[in-house]
């Protein structure tokens, strides 16, 4: 119904603008009214979304001005939007330009009640089917997101043939979270919406909108929450994981009344908690995810919220316990026995590791050139325990000892990386060069040496980034980052290629079995 909804206002506002005839001189002219007259029925009046996405600077953050005016000007295969150049003149397309990248005057605000008015049941519990309508091995299977046209395909891991392939919300990002049974994927969008699929039936099952702008979610270990991180505003907010239903929204701020975005959530799997990394504010938050957590005193907040005294407690549901830092803490990465945390402090100098249980840093770590922490892996280099991460801007992977948080090797690559990947049962680690003349090579370093021992260009000129790994390890699937691109399948062991899938610039692929069964070569 909200498709064919969405389908007719596209026809009626395309019908609008073909009867609308020559473009009007525009000059002069504020944009707001030029944004309600022709924006606001799919954008929303306040910029916040609707069948199209929100527009303001948060979410448009990626998308350079430039391009964005060539969006409004002619559209784009991605979009569902007509060319406005035929009604609009370049006045007054470089006037929407400029009033969607300014920030609204406030944080808007995106309470219980609009999450709840945003809820919607795809499949209800009794239509979703006792077993896989297919015949692949349900727990090797890939989500994979193509950003390229906005759709998701489900990838049969040992056939390597595509299952389903469905329109997702605008601008998935982050990793896909599955269910501990694997039976369920949800998914993000950065416009907010939280989505679930059923991949035994290849239906999807619910979804809301969380938030203004997410930047990522957790599925509880036990399997009975999401938790999602926004950005805006600045929210955490616990869903209900059967239907997706809110449970709970909790308002990220300190004892000072500052509030903040929130750099990350992930599940502290043995620790039966959600832990969250904050941008604007020096704090870690854990919350229990239990039944009758633990009360945690409210310490030192200075009674910011209304009839809260300080020395009372927090008693949950999802009670926030503190760790103060001395620095803001960036994306992060968990030690494998989920005591510690390892994440980029802001000065951009260091890293910070953080252990949950004592609440304090306990070591700064060499990390300049902005660590890419929640791409992290850890494997056993010599006996010891090491995590290994790229960098945003340096060119080199960091390998660094868990014991003694000492850099063993800063490894050399053609340019920075954005996303290293292995697997238990290959020697092999893989790590893109995502920027630069050289964004088109994957270095394959070997985990036992730490040397470079093969860089791959699969599309010369064409960036090729992020892989995840068949269950067994036995295959490396990369992808081809460009709307004429492809997932490029590898023997992970003789390093050649074996398969190349036809897709739209595909971003993350995101392997069952290895997710829920919390690989140390990939993210969790
Ligand atoms: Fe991501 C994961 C933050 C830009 C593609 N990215 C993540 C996660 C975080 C994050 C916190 C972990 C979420 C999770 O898995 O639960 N990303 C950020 C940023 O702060 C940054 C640098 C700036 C921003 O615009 O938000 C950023 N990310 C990008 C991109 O430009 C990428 C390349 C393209 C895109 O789709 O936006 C991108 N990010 C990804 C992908 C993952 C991801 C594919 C999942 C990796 C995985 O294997 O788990």
């Amino acid at each position: 119904m909200r498709r064919l909804e969405a389908f007719f206002l596209i026809l009626a506002l395309a019908a609008a603008f073909l009867a609308a005839g020559d473009t009007t001189s525009f000059a002069g002219q504020p944009a707001e009214p030029i944004y309600q007259e022709h924006c606001a029925t799919c954008h929303g009046v306040d910029r916040l979304g609707g069948i199209g996405p929100a527009l303001l600077p948060e979410n448009l953050k990626r998308l350079r001005k430039k391009k964005a005016a060539g969006v409004i000007t002619n559209s784009s295969p991605a979009s569902q939007m007509p060319a406005f150049g035929q009604v609009l003149d370049t006045a007054a397309i470089n006037g929407l330009v400029d009033y969607i990248y300014t920030k609204l005057p406030r944080v808007p605000d995106w309470p219980l009640e609009k999450i709840r008015a945003s809820h919607v049941i795809h499949t209800p519990p009794k239509f979703l089917p006792e077993k896989p309508v297919h015949n692949a091995d349900p727990l090797n299977l890939f989500t994979v997101v193509e950003t390229g046209d906005h759709h998701v395909t489900i990838l049969d891991g040992d056939t390597f043939e595509p299952l389903w392939r469905f329109p997702s919300r605008f601008a998935l990002h982050g990793g896909a979270k599955y269910s501990p049974d694997g039976r369920f994927v949800y998914l993000a969008s950065r416009d907010g919406w939280v989505s679930k699929y059923d991949l035994w039936g290849l239906v999807p099952v619910a979804e809301v909108r969380v938030g203004i702008n997410t930047r990522n979610i957790a599925v509880s270990g036990d399997g009975r929450y999401v938790m999602a991180g926004n950005m805006l505003p600045h929210t955490l907010v616990v869903l209900d994981a059967g239907d997706l239903s809110p449970v709970k929204v909790i308002p990220v701020v300190d004892g000072k009344g500052r509030t903040s975005r929130v750099s990350a959530v992930y599940t502290a799997y043995p620790r039966n908690s959600f832990v969250a990394a904050l941008k604007d504010i020096p704090e870690v938050w854990e919350m229990s995810y239990e039944d009758d957590p633990e009360p945690v005193p409210l310490g030192f907040i200075h009674n910011y919220r209304e009839g809260q005294e300080e020395g009372m407690f927090d008693r949950g549901p999802f009670p926030v316990r503190r760790i103060w830092l001395d620095d803001y803490l960036d994306d992060f990465f968990f030690s494998p026995d989920y005591d510690d945390i390892i994440g980029a402090a802001r000065n951009a100098k260091n890293g910070q590791v953080v252990n949950l249980t004592v609440r304090h840093k306990i070591a700064d770590i060499d990390l300049s050139g902005m660590p890419h922490l929640g791409s992290g892996i850890s494997f056993r280099y010599k006996g010891r325990l090491m995590l290994a991460t790229p960098h945003l801007k340096e060119n080199s992977v960091s390998v660094i000892d868990m014991k003694t948080w000492k850099t063993i090797k800063r490894i050399e690559t053609l340019g920075p990386g954005f996303f290293l990947r292995s697997h238990e049962n290959t020697p092999y680690a893989w790590v893109d060069v995502f920027f630069g003349k050289n964004r088109d090579a994957v270095h394959v370093i070997d985990k036992r040496t730490l040397e470079i021992v093969k860089t791959l260009r699969p599309v010369p000129g064409k960036t090729a980034a992020h892989v995840e790994f068949t269950r067994d390890g036995r295959y490396a699937l990369l992808s081809i980052w460009d709307m004429d691109g492809a997932l490029v399948v590898y023997d992970a062991a003789t390093l050649e290629e074996v398969k190349r899938i036809p897709m739209k610039k595909p971003s993350g692929k995101y392997n069952v079995y290895n997710k829920i069964n919390l690989s140390s070569g990939t993210s969790h």
